[in-house]
């Protein structure tokens, strides 16, 4: 299984490669274009330039979105059916979308995500445009709607709404024919103009065939200008334009993760037949390596992209509920790994939450969410830093990384690329964990840093890493120490706009 779902992926990296059709819109232009003249070092600069369109920052600072895998699988005890499923199979007994909505909103999650219909087909919601969907179950006497009863749960704890939307429809008739774009437009308009506002569309790659043994070519294109329309606040993931798919399940990102990436192919002659103002690129090259972005990455590129990473897995080992694996719910701990290394490593976390057959989160998965929350309130309740007396021979506004507004940030002067910033911690302080936060909507910039203490005679290195983007978190040994030291060289002018020094329970 896992083998297949890892294929789907390479599918949705291989359509990133060869095919990805991108839009932007003309006021926020979240990508460019690298001239023939353009010499290494402009390309650099227009890197460090380019910025996160508005729907792009507001997602990218949400940090912590979930996943509600529920469907036909959650009562066959599959992980993808086949569409062959009876509906009268899918019958909760206890159906709280408040509740799955509530345990995300307690773990600290801004946003949600549920699965309205998955390859098999069977829709969540009672489309008009299939039999194979809750009206025809037996809950709530085929009167049911699940996509409604979590976009009402939405509205009511104030948690951002989002719907995944399977392309590959394994029930469907028309699927591998040109009607069924149609179809799949039909579909996504009634999500886009039933429940309110939608603020994330998630698309996957996987791509079979159809009853007539074609395989279907999905009009990318089109969808995107729907959403575009209908939802124009909503991101589109991971085979879309906004959001980029990490390129590992395992909920681990990449050390080095630059936001902006190649976009080769970007022509700005070629205006699609939707909209004036959207252009076509094609994002080129490997999604999957461990840098996309570095200056030998994008060195040979003819456009850039803002195209910022999401780090999706789930809390149990499949995507959805088996009672079977009650016991093998992730622990806090392991949560909180993987949220160093997505949220700490410049990307959105992504965690799935499947409910039960009942319709209700269950025990096991509530316990492992409260303790993660414990784990991360406990870390990051202090800032050791906090008070500490800032000093950099060429910074401006030294003291804003130790604020809480992200809007304040401290920048170098002139043209210096690199700077070192020392803060005086005004009594002796223990610490394990730093926080270091960019402020992206000026750009992504920082390429290298290195945090030193000084030990009473000399400074000595405490930990070191290469790009920071929206946040970077780093734990080492706990280390007391009365000075630190912050040396950063970036692409341009440097901003940090949080600094943090915190100690782990
Ligand atoms: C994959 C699907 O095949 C899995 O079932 C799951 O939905 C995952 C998030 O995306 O492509």
């Amino acid at each position: 299984m896992k083998i297949k779902i890892y294929s789907i992926y390479l599918q949705l990296s291989i359509f990133a490669i060869a095919s990805g059709a991108c839009f932007a819109q003309k006021t926020e232009k979240n990508h460019l274009i690298i001239k023939p003249t353009d010499t290494p070092k402009d390309i650099v600069h227009k890197a460090a330039m380019l910025k996160p369109s508005a729907r792009q920052l507001r997602w990218q600072q949400l940090e912590l979105t979930c996943f509600f895998h529920y469907g036909m699988n959650t009562f066959t005890g599959k992980e993808w059916g086949d569409g062959s499923e009876n509906p009268q199979l899918f019958n909760p007994t206890a159906l709280d979308a408040e509740q799955w909505v509530h345990t995300a909103k307690d773990a600290g999650i801004k946003q949600v995500i549920i699965t309205a219909k998955h390859h098999d087909g069977f829709c969540l919601w009672p489309s008009k445009y299939t039999e194979h969907s809750v009206k025809n179950s037996p809950w709530k006497g085929g009167k049911g709607d699940v996509v409604k009863e979590v976009a009402d749960a939405c509205k009511k704890y104030k948690m951002g709404f989002g719907i995944y939307l399977s392309p590959w429809d394994r029930n469907s008739p028309l699927y591998g024919t040109d009607a069924y774009n149609d179809y799949f437009v039909n579909q996504l308009t009634e999500l886009l103009t039933q429940y309110g506002r939608v603020d994330e569309v998630w698309f996957d790659g996987a791509n079979g065939e159809g009853p007539n043994g074609k395989k279907q070519v999905y009009d990318f294109n089109k969808w995107y200008a729907l959403i575009r329309k209908l939802q124009p606040g909503a991101v589109i993931a991971v085979m879309g334009p906004d959001v980029r798919w990490v390129g590992t399940e395992s909920g681990h990102g990449r050390e080095t993760e630059w936001s902006v990436v190649p976009a080769n192919n970007l022509d700005q002659n070629v205006i699609t037949k939707d909209s004036q103002h959207d252009k076509i690129f094609k994002p080129e090259g490997d999604m999957r390596g461990s840098d996309l972005g570095g200056r030998d990455k994008i060195k040979n590129a003819t456009g850039l992209v803002w195209f910022p990473a999401e780090t999706d897995v789930s809390i149990r080992p499949g995507w959805f509920y088996h009672a079977a694996e009650d016991d093998k719910v992730k622990s806090p701990e392991k949560l909180l790994d993987i949220y160093y290394n997505s949220v700490g490593m410049n990307s959105v976390l992504l965690l799935n939450i499947p409910p039960d057959k009942k319709g209700l989160v269950s025990g096991a998965d509530i316990k492992a969410l409260q303790g993660w929350k414990k784990l991360r309130d406990e870390t990051f309740k202090t800032n050791l830093a906090r008070n500490a007396t800032v000093q950099c021979v060429n910074g401006l506004r030294l003291n804003t990384m130790l604020d809480d507004d992200y809007q304040t940030y401290f920048t170098t002067s002139g043209k210096d690329t690199s700077t070192t910033i020392t803060l005086n911690l005004k009594g002796k302080k223990s610490f394990d964990v730093l926080l270091l936060q960019e402020n992206i909507s000026i750009g992504q910039r920082v390429e290298k840093f290195t945090l030193e203490c000084w030990d009473g005679k000399a400074w000595v290195k405490i930990t070191e890493g290469t790009t920071i983007g929206y946040k970077r978190l780093l734990r080492f040994p706990a280390i007391a120490t009365t000075k630190v030291r912050l040396s950063l060289s970036a692409r341009l002018n440097p901003t940090i706009a949080a600094f943090g020094l915190y100690k782990q329970p």
